[in-house]
């Protein structure tokens, strides 16, 4: 979506959203028309297009919610572009206009510091089967959902949508590829440190401004998982991917926390039923999602592709270390527990 038209979008349907409830609930005719209860309806706000991994999650979702109340909640789901940028979604959440929405930690990092775990290079493991346990862990999970609820949120699930691909207009095979260039970043100064810590110039922007950006020469390279990248049509603009396997892209889901305490017995079960299995459900989708658009951007011919050997991912390891001080910085004590508890659960000395 180009920039210019999905501020405008976003401006009407969000002020639709401000507005008092539908005044279809409160119409006087509503009893003489039927005497089934209204549905509830739950919004959820994703950070990406119809047809991406978020879409494919929240589909889902809503498919089970409304089938276990038997249509007695349904949820609407906007697409991005429909209500805002990542950090207006996640404020939409907070203020309880929305009740759901994805909140990745490249934008909300920036108000919840212990989410810049995601976002250190090379610190979770590389196989798949060991992630996902690490993600699951009971302990792990509750020093983040203590930094989420610190920020008025309840972090619900999290959400691996595959490895982040590093696209520019040469290969980016050492830190010294990466001097001078304009990387484009997510919003959250974390993000920026990663990329600062390797010789880039990052710039933050949101997502919707990507394409304009990499069209009009204002960046020269952004980082986004292979399904994204092909989804936001930026290999059109951009003639090399770089693949590190340095960093998974893992979203948050996220409830308004006020409304999670508030939710009565039956809600709760419903929403709780309605996650169970969905780390394997997406699991699946992710990767074929990302296998998918791999094979058609290597077959376009428009963007060629450039593994890092282990020897190359060794040294942007060891160039990435000061952003792990600047992690513990910004996550104080919180961030720590994190970072360790990820290193012993991956084996990893915790000395760096
Ligand atoms: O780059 C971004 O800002 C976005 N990338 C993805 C894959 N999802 C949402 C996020 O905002």
């Amino acid at each position: 979506m180009k920039a210019r038209h999905f501020g405008a979008l976003m401006l009407a349907i969000a002020s639709g959203l401000l507005l008092p409830a539908c005044s279809d609930n409160d119409s006087p005719m509503k009893g003489l028309l039927s005497d089934e209860p209204e549905p509830e309806i739950w919004r959820f706000a994703l950070e990406e297009i119809g047809g991406s991994v978020q879409d494919a999650w929240a589909q889902e979702f809503r498919r089970r919610i409304e089938v276990l109340s038997d249509g007695q909640v349904q949820v609407e789901v906007y697409p991005y572009g429909s209500i805002g940028t990542s950090p207006q979604l996640t404020r939409l959440v907070k203020d309880g206009r929305v009740h759901l929405a994805f909140a990745s930690p490249g934008h909300v990092a920036d108000d919840i510091p212990e989410a810049g775990i995601f976002l250190l290079p090379f610190l979770f493991p590389e196989n798949d089967r060991a992630n996902r346990r690490i993600l699951a862990d009971d302990e792990l999970r509750a020093l983040l959902q203590a930094g989420w609820q610190d920020a008025g949120l309840q972090l619900l699930d999290l959400v691996p949508e595959g490895w982040m691909m590093w696209t520019a207009d040469r290969a980016l095979h050492t830190p010294e590829d990466f001097s001078g260039l304009r990387m484009r970043t997510m919003t959250a100064p974390q993000q920026a440190e990663v990329f600062r810590a390797w010789g880039a110039e990052p710039v933050p922007l949101p997502y919707s401004e990507v394409y304009d950006a990499l069209q009009l020469g204002q960046v020269d390279g952004q980082s986004n998982p292979v399904f994204a990248i092909a989804e936001m049509n930026f290999h059109e603009v951009q003639s090399v991917m770089t693949v590190p396997r340095a960093t998974r892209f893992v979203a948050s889901v996220v409830s308004n926390r006020n409304w999670h305490q508030n939710l009565n017995e039956e809600h709760r079960q419903w929403l709780e039923a309605a996650r169970s299995g969905m780390p394997e459900f997406i699991d699946e989708i992710q990767r074929d999602y990302n296998r998918r658009h791999l094979q058609q951007l290597r077959e376009s011919g428009r963007i060629t592709v450039e593994p890092l050997t282990d020897d190359q991912r060794a040294r942007f390891r060891d160039a990435s270390l000061p952003a792990r001080d600047a992690y513990r910085e910004r996550a104080g004590e919180r961030g720590e527990r994190l970072l360790q508890r990820v290193q012993s659960l991956s084996g990893q000395q915790t000395a760096d």
